[in-house]
């Protein structure tokens, strides 16, 4: 992994030196993104600056009981009012758009890990060998020995935790877990981020999951285990669509299958398909998605198509 003390020493020296900060997080955010932007805006404070972190989407419940923080949309902040504008994790999923908005007297910063992105900034600290853009934000308050709080180390932790999958993911490494044994060092609380962030489940999630899991099928030939949910569905357990994100997850775990897949209705006439592997699996679900027009990792992928669900004797088809 090369080293970033160059950039961690320029990022900080311009923090300093900006009297507000934007930090902007990537659509649909999770752990990984409001947690690395948060720890961020509390550093930030702590010297004395101003900072807001900005985003598409709204900021999920759970992650707004954690962080007892907030977002704000783009469209509620003056953009051109701040320095240095940080972009945090996945910056092709939001921060892509504002980018030509931003002036030629604003600073930008990528903090990312994804092995694709292809937005740039002035300061660039991207690598896909760090677990989460929290670990990076951790190395960077390492490197220029900022005191990591009890909230900061909180953050830090919830995006550790989130991109690791609760450190079952291939992306745990030895060093990923001794920064986690740091921030419960300086006061993070890892059962209660598990349990507030991880762990609970609405009744109306867990009746569209027992939906879910009730449909779900094996195929034998190939080894998938896959089932269906329809807008119909949905509406009758009051859930939504943020619901159905773990489903092929947890269908994945059942012995002897070899990726799972869920198609679900998401609505204007667009069903989605979600499909999960593991690394012993041996299999890469992203050439699966890749021929239905979509695309994403080796283990977890994605598509989207036109129509809508209908059940046959056999199982389903997408009219
Ligand atoms: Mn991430």
């Amino acid at each position: 992994m090369p080293n970033f003390f160059q950039e961690f020493h320029t990022l900080n020296y311009t923090i300093k030196n900006s009297d507000n900060v934007l930090l902007f997080a990537h659509s649909r955010p999770d752990g990984d993104t409001a947690g690395a932007s948060l720890a961020l805006k509390e550093y930030i404070k702590n010297i004395g600056g101003k900072a807001e972190v900005a985003c598409f989407d709204p900021l999920p419940d759970y992650l707004k009981d954690t962080t007892g923080n907030d977002f704000k949309f783009p469209s509620q902040i003056d953009l051109g009012q701040y320095k240095l504008i940080i972009a945090t994790d996945s910056v092709d999923r939001g921060f892509n758009k504002i980018k030509d908005r931003v002036g030629e007297n604003q600073i930008t910063a990528i903090l990312d890990h994804h092995p694709d992105i292809t937005t740039r900034g002035d300061i660039n600290i991207i690598d896909p060998a760090f677990s989460s853009v929290c670990e990076i934000v951790y190395e960077f308050f390492i490197f220029n020995k900022i005191e990591i709080n009890r909230k900061m180390a909180t953050c830090l932790m919830l995006g550790i935790l989130g991109d690791t999958g609760m450190f079952q993911h291939s992306n745990t490494t030895p060093h990923a877990l001794e920064i986690a044994s740091h921030l419960m060092k300086l006061g993070a609380p890892l059962s209660k981020i598990v349990q507030m962030s991880f762990s609970n489940k609405k009744i109306s999630t867990l009746k569209l999951w027992g939906k879910a899991f009730e449909k779900a099928k094996i195929d034998s030939k190939n080894g998938m285990i896959f089932t269906v949910l329809t807008q119909n569905d949905i509406a009758e357990c009051e859930a939504s669509n943020d619901d159905i994100a773990q489903v092929s997850g947890i269908l994945n775990t059942v012995p002897g299958t070899r990726f799972a897949m869920i198609l679900s209705e998401r609505g204007d006439g667009i069903v989605k398909g979600s499909l999960r592997s593991e690394e012993y699996k041996d299999v890469d679900v992203s050439k699966i998605a890749a021929r239905l027009g979509g695309g994403g990792h080796k283990l977890a992928s994605g598509f989207e198509i036109k129509g809508k669900i209908v059940e046959t004797e056999d199982g389903w088809k997408i009219i």
